[in-house]
């Protein structure tokens, strides 16, 4: 087992994200960059629709809602910084420099990607045996029945124009109810104030409820930044009973090396500045939700399943 110690678990429900230090072993960290420099300079930019990722503000109107993200679960999709044009629409720097996020599907058709979720030596993924903290085995230690796989991304943050991401939380975005998701996010280069690491408003899990959530657009066309009508907190103890107290959630800058991982529940209000220094930042994160009985997993979310459905770690 690898799971979580009672202090790591603790520590997560306290303050709703965990950084877990040297979860990658060294080769591992060198794989996963390998696949992302190779993805980089493979992909075809000639058929690309320039998509830019932005995660759209308030409305979620002007959130990327073309067809190109719309199906990016099932796929490997490229999405652009927002400051990689000029204003005239030209790239100004080359293309493997200015993808913001590779997405979403990188969990099932990345070996080395899928590799991570690999719980047992004979599969076919690949498993990497000096792991610590294993998805499966730190899903089941936070309580999860049937926890799937439904969205998986690299995060570039490139040099000089990498972009900011505004405070918020996962489970406006990957919505169940009750609220569930949980996501697993690895520094594969070394993350620090400079080049646009995370911030956590800690403890914001506990009264921080989702009002809102990003769903399909009439037709299934875009998407739109809806009111949330379904239950806003996971159950359990302590959850929407508090309110925010005077003082209290200040942000907590997470300085990580390669290696590391961090876990953030759905409810988390977390964020990332800019990256305007001339290191870039690659990261891998996935998103876990429960897949169990009890939760629904809403038709109207931007996100929709893949044919074969989002991936297990495992079913009890
Ligand atoms: O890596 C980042 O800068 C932001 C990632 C994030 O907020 C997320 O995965 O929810």
């Amino acid at each position: 087992m690898s799971g979580l110690t009672p202090d790591q678990l603790s520590f997560f429900d306290k303050n709703g994200y965990l950084i877990i230090p040297s979860a990658l072993p060294p080769q591992t960290i060198s794989a996963l960059l390998s696949e992302t420099h190779s993805l980089l300079s493979s992909f075809d930019i000639s058929t690309h629709p320039l998509t830019k990722f932005s995660t759209g503000g308030e409305t979620g109107k002007d959130h990327v809602g073309d067809d190109y993200f719309l199906s990016s679960s099932s796929n490997i999709s490229f999405f652009f910084e927002e400051d990689a044009f000029s204003s005239d629409g030209q790239l100004l720097k080359p293309k493997e420099k200015s993808i913001n996020k590779i997405g979403h599907y990188l969990h099932a058709l990345s070996k080395p990607f899928a590799s991570l979720l690999s719980t047992n030596p004979g599969d076919s993924r690949g498993f990497v045996e000096e792991m610590k903290a294993r998805p499966a085995d730190v899903a089941k230690d936070l309580g999860f029945k049937d926890p799937r796989v439904l969205q998986s991304m690299v995060i570039c943050k490139q040099p000089e124009i990498g972009g900011a991401v505004p405070p918020h939380q996962d489970s406006t975005f990957l919505y169940t109810d009750p609220p569930s998701a949980v996501g697993f996010w690895y520094a594969l280069e070394d993350a620090t104030v400079s080049n646009g690491c995370l911030s956590f408003l800690a403890g914001s899990h506990k009264w921080a409820g989702v009002e809102k959530r990003l769903v399909r657009g009439q037709g299934g066309k875009g998407t739109v930044m809806v009111g949330n009508e379904g239950r806003k907190f996971p159950e359990g103890d302590g959850y929407g009973v508090v309110k925010r107290q005077e003082g209290e959630g200040e942000w907590v800058v997470g300085e990580v090396k390669a290696g590391d991982l961090v876990l953030i529940h759905g409810n988390l209000l977390h964020k990332s500045e800019r990256n305007l220094s001339e290191k870039g930042r690659i990261i891998y994160t996935f998103h876990v939700i429960e897949g169990g009985e009890g939760w629904v997993y809403d038709e109207r979310n931007w996100l929709q399943p893949p044919e074969e459905g989002f991936t297990r770690l495992y079913s009890s």
